[in-house]
Formats: C-alpha cells, sequence, structure tokens
C-alpha cells in the first residue's frame, strides 16, 4: 500500500512539472549609468521569477531598488524610504551581475530608483509594470 502512494505521488509530481504550473521565468536586461536606466521601463508577470542581467557603465555604484506598490521615493531617498523597498540590489562601477528575485504577486506600476544619495535628482528612476 505504502508502495501504492509512492507512485501516486511520482505521477501527481511529474504531472504539476509537466503542466507548468510553476511561476513563470523572465529575463530582463539593465544597463546603469551615471545618471539612468536603460532601459527605463520593465514589464513582467506578476509572480514570475525575474532573472536580471545587470550591467553598470558608470563610474560610480549604482542600485537597481524597486519600491513597494503605491510608494515613491520621497527625496533625497533617506531612511524613511527603506520600509517601502521591495527589492533592492547594488553593482559596483564597472560589474555585471545576474540575481534573480519573485515579481510581485499584485499587478501595477512599480516605482524602480537607485538608492545611492542624489541619483534619483539626477534621474535614475524607472517603472516595473507588473502585469
Ligand atoms: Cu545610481
Amino acid at each position: 500500500m505504502k508502495k501504492f502512494f509512492g507512485v501516486i505521488l511520482f505521477v501527481f509530481v511529474l504531472a504539476l512539472a509537466l503542466s507548468g504550473c510553476g511561476p513563470k521565468k523572465v529575463t530582463l536586461n539593465v544597463n546603469l549609468k551615471d545618471f539612468s536606466f536603460t532601459p527605463n521601463s520593465f514589464e513582467v508577470p506578476a509572480g514570475s521569477e525575474v532573472t536580471l542581467n545587470m550591467t553598470n557603465d558608470g563610474t560610480v555604484t549604482h542600485e537597481y531598488v524597486i519600491m513597494m506598490l503605491g510608494k515613491k521615493v520621497t527625496t533625497p531617498f533617506s531612511d524613511d524610504d527603506e520600509p517601502n523597498i521591495f527589492w533592492e540590489h547594488e553593482v559596483e562601477k564597472g560589474a555585471s551581475e545576474t540575481v534573480t528575485f519573485t515579481a510581485p504577486k499584485d499587478p501595477g506600476e512599480y516605482q524602480v530608483v537607485c538608492g545611492i544619495p542624489a541619483h534619483v535628482e539626477q534621474g535614475m528612476v524607472a517603472t516595473l509594470v507588473v502585469k
């Protein structure tokens, strides 16, 4: 009987794997510069597994900071903005990194900024559209 349930479980797991009902996977590329994101608009399916290829072509460290839905940075970017961060990653000048994160489950437009002091003010703002 134990073996029977083992087979059932195996078939179930196999069906789940083949049906592709796991999270969608998407890849985004972004170039960080002094002081912009290229591109400056990104689109991902809600809840998807995002692979983000980041290249910092600038002369200083830059960040990719996703704010929570409905939250925008109040310049200057400071401690009061920290609780409103959904996800963030920092890349040193001249470096390239590939990182992954799970996209928000709620559709909407999320503000993306660089959290290094004065970079938002100089134009490091983008949008992540979750569909
Ligand atoms: Cu920056």
